[in-house]
């Protein structure tokens, strides 16, 4: 790897390609063609690599693919990481897979009458094929028809989605730049993964904080003397990045392993991290950690043990939440035998981590999960109100992060120019207002079974009311709704409403299964396209070559808008009448110009695009000594949160006007709807339903990975030995979950590195109903969200509220029917 910084630049030019024999790429269009002779690249632009290794990218890394008589055949690290990441090996699977859509696909019933197509049958119907002008056409004439009779309120476009990486094929921005120009649509705010928390810290702290550079992994190891992870499983999901993962989050916490801090995990699960650290396990029931949380504050609280003039100087409302902690307000004292008795950890144990955490430089990396439960804006809030009576935010090594588990959030900043990518299209240069407008009746995102169920149905968010339109066309690019959404049988339902669904998979998924048009995209290993490692420290630029032909008749989602965007006579705004090659260049020429004012000597496009490497960049001193809140803790008044009163918030005034009852104005323990402690359970077992070690989601669910994990054949669910011994489940048994919402088969996993009393099934297993196209059907493979509660964590944010739920659970005694969403389906 070269670090790029001033001459080092032109000698990794000459390091070079292992290139070999080459052919022209087949499948560009006629324009694209011409422009690329135009754009004068040589011979290693403009073809393919039969034989030699080619440099690409993906969510879980910088990638070395080595491809053999023009075919995959292996892929491994591009970078020199300390750890290894299993994802890697994945593309030959990803391009070769048999479930491929190979070709455009309508549902029978839709190609028989678009204007009444029999919605019921979607998952069920057979799919006919058609030609790719044919499923253009198609498309056209019926989101015309949406909009003629439902105007932009009647289109829905949020699709939400990890799609691939890439700045060019960036499925969902492609999908609304077309849409916006095409008509407009309904969108979404917010997103699966921080639902409640990036609405609730800017109340708290002034910026949304989950996305943010965290205080420097380096710090952390030079300061932190105890190292809390709770609720995060990061050498887990630091295999992913959104960008390409440039692999230092996992380094870090090998480092972090062989440093002699105290380290703490707090999770229902002893994770990987947790196992992997030899960190001490601190179990609470699921959903309770804002009692363990109020227990120790209030422990802090009466043995004076907490940092008051922090609080003095840098909060605001801790008077009001002491009287809460203290019993005046509500009659409850929330000391630690109170806290014992909800979250089932002794109190003894939380009046011991109110001293260790106060006597010692402390670091709390907070993960998401438990954000993602009923009632997830408190936690979040009372983590940052426990991590200020410590006193530490803003030292070195102290205070809290909530993103040290993703994207590699403690990687600290290069000296980097910033590569451009696709954009919603230029708004301000009149013609395109509706993408203004296109925002108005944007509902958040969890909500969308709801929205669709309910149209003209009013709801709380945020401070605001927001209606529902009435969707009757929904275009989905890069995303799995199907199995990322909860309770999926209502959003079966929910799915049946509008009258159209375009998907644009790679893949026969769930929700490519349950739409009307499909149409085939190419994986990111068979288009060209450039990103940037490191969604903090924008460590590499990265080309990212197609390695292979594109498969079948597969086309990139590119393609498709712009043969949209022909039919609505909107081409030439859309593409700019520009190539693939032509927008890679113009990102990378946004770089190369930023590069000029921070003194680097970047190559230009034709030379980078041959180096065949990623072009790193040199991390200064400064970045390495970043500490989150530094500047707020040196002066308050110089350097103000952007919160109402420029200072933490413990008391939210704003939040008080709101008079949300399921969320108050200050850190609040309040019951979820469904646990463990509740009266009257509906279930037995609290559901876990974390994101998964050896996938992205759902993806590469469908990759030879799946071996390493499936138990006969399905996800696994983890059960502790005393539950199953009960239940009588020995590890291997396929057992039935289920609850008031659906029922799944899993494979039972018999550990004990879960808690009693609860239950974990991943997220992403593909949903595959044993009667297809049912409302309610058993799902054969284990998808957990069939099991999940379609409730918003409350009126403020309206988040998903995926870890709350409660299932029962015993050995499957029926027939077993092999899986069948591996294999494409009737038609395909
Ligand atoms: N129960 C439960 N549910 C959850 C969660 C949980 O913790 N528990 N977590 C939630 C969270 S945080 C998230 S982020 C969501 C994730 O939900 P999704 O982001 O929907 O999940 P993915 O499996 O990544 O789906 C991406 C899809 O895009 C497709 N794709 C990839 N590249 C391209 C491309 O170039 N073009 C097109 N057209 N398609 C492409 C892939 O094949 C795949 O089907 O799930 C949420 N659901
Ligand atoms: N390998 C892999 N990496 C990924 C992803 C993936 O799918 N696979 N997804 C990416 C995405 S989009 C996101 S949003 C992030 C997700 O990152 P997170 O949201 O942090 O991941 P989760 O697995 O949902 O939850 C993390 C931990 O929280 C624990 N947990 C659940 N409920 C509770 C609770 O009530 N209390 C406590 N203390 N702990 C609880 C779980 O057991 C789990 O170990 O990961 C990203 N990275
Ligand atoms: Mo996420």
């Amino acid at each position: 790897m070269s670090n790029i910084s001033r001459r080092q630049i032109l000698q990794a030019m000459g390091k070079g390609l292992a290139v070999f024999a080459l052919v022209p790429f087949v499948g560009c269009d006629d324009s694209s063609k011409k422009a690329s002779v135009e754009s004068g690249l040589k011979a290693f632009s403009e073809n393919l690599v039969l034989d030699g290794e080619v440099i690409t990218g993906a969510h879980w890394g910088v990638l070395k693919a080595t491809i053999k008589d023009g075919k995959v055949i292996s892929s491994v690290n591009a970078l020199q990481n300390s750890v290894s990441n299993p994802l890697h090996s994945t593309i030959a699977d990803l391009i070769y897979t048999p479930t491929r859509i190979k070709y455009p696909m309508v549902r029978k019933s839709y190609l028989e009458n678009p204007a009444s197509p029999k919605p019921e049958l979607r998952g069920a119907d057979e799919w006919v094929r058609v030609s790719y002008d044919e499923a253009i056409a198609l498309i056209a004439k019926e989101l015309k028809a949406t909009y003629k009779q439902k105007g932009k309120e009647g289109v829905f476009a949020g699709s939400y989605g990890w799609k691939s990486s890439g700045n060019l094929h960036n499925s969902r921005i492609l999908l609304q730049r077309f849409m916006g120009m095409a008509g407009g649509y309904v969108g979404v705010t917010g997103d699966y993964s921080t639902g409640a928390s990036q609405v609730i810290m800017p109340y708290v702290v002034g910026s949304i904080e989950v996305y943010e550079q965290q205080t420097s992994y380096p710090m952390v190891l030079d300061n932190s003397q105890v190292v809390v992870i709770w609720g995060a499983d990061p050498m887990a999901t630091l295999r992913n990045a959104w960008a390409l993962n440039e692999g230092t989050g996992l380094d870090f916490f090998e480092k972090l392993k062989k440093s002699d801090k105290t380290l703490i995990s707090i999770d229902p699960v002893r994770n990987m991290t947790c196992d992997y650290l030899g960190a001490e396990w601190i179990a609470p029931l699921p959903n309770t950690d804002v009692a363990l949380m109020l227990g120790i504050m209030h422990t802090m609280l009466k043995t004076n043990q907490y940092d008051k003039e922090f609080i003095e100087n840098y909060t605001q409302g801790f008077d009001k939440f002491s009287q809460y902690l203290l019993g005046k307000s509500d009659g409850v004292v929330k000391d630690s035998a109170w806290a014992s008795k909800i979250c089932g950890i002794s109190a003894q144990k939380i009046e011991s981590l109110a001293k260790l955490f106060f006597k010692n430089r402390t670091m709390l990396m907070s993960g998401w999960g438990m954000q993602r439960a009923h009632h997830g804006e408190q936690t979040h809030w009372a983590l940052v109100t426990l991590a200020c009576m410590i006193g530490q935010i803003g030292l070195p090594g102290g205070g809290f992060g909530l993103s040290y588990h993703y994207s590699n959030g403690g990687s600290p900043t290069a000296t980097a120019p910033v590569v451009g990518g696709i954009n919603l299209g230029n708004v301000s240069q009149g013609g395109a207002e509706w993408l203004m407008q296109g925002s108005e009746n944007n509902f958040p995102l969890a909500r969308i079974a709801d929205a669709l169920l309910n149209p003209g149905k009013s709801i709380q968010h945020n401070g605001k009311t927001i209606t529902y339109t009435d969707i009757d066309f929904i275009y989905w690019a890069g995303g799995n709704p199907l199995v990322h959404h909860q309770d999926t049988n209502t959003f079966l339902k929910a799915w049946q409403k509008p009258r159209t669904i375009v998907v644009n998979e790679i893949y026969w998924t769930p929700t490519a299964r349950h739409a009307d048009i499909v149409m085939p995209i190419t994986t990111s290993y068979e288009r060209n396209d450039i990103s940037m490692s490191g969604d903090y420290s924008n460590l590499h630029i990265v080309p990212m070559k197609q390695l292979v032909e594109k498969q079948f008749g597969a086309v990139d989602d590119y393609k498709v808008f712009c043969d949209l965007a022909k039919a609505f006579g909107v081409y030439d705004k859309f593409s700019e009448n520009k190539s693939e090659m032509q927008w890679l260049e113009e990102f990378y020429n946004q770089a190369l110009t930023q590069s000029k004012g921070l003194l680097l000597e970047l190559p230009d496009f034709a030379k980078f695009w041959e180096a065949n490497e990623p072009l790193q960049f040199e991390i200064p001193a400064e970045s390495e000594a970043f500490v989150r809140y530094a500047d707020f803790r040196e002066d308050p008044i110089l350097n103000p949160l952007g919160t109402d009163s420029g200072l933490i918030e413990i008391y939210s005034q704003t939040i008080e006007k709101y008079e949300y009852k399921d969320c108050p104005a200050h850190p609040t323990w309040l019951e979820p709807i469904e646990w463990l402690g509740m009266k009257d359970k509906p279930a037995e077992f609290a559901l876990i339903t974390s994101h998964p070690a050896l996938r992205l989601h759902s993806q590469l669910a469908n990759t030879s990975l799946r071996k390493e994990y499936a138990i006969g054949d399905k996800e696994p669910i983890w059960i502790n030995p005393k539950d199953a011994q009960a239940k009588g489940i020995k590890t291997g048994d396929i057992v039935s979950v289920s609850n008031q919402r659906g029922e799944v088969l899993a494979g039972a996993f018999v550990t004990d590195a879960i808690k009693p009393g609860v239950v974990r099934l991943c997220e992403g297993a593909w949903y595959d109903p044993q009667e297809p196209g049912k409302v309610g059907s058993i799902c054969k493979n284990g998808s957990p969200n069939v099991l999940t509660l379609d409730m918003p964590t409350s009126a403020l944010a309206n988040g998903n509220i995926a870890h709350t739920g409660l299932v029962n659970i015993k050995k499957y005694e029926g027939s077993l029917e092999p899986i069948s969403v591996f294999t494409p389906p009737k038609g395909a």
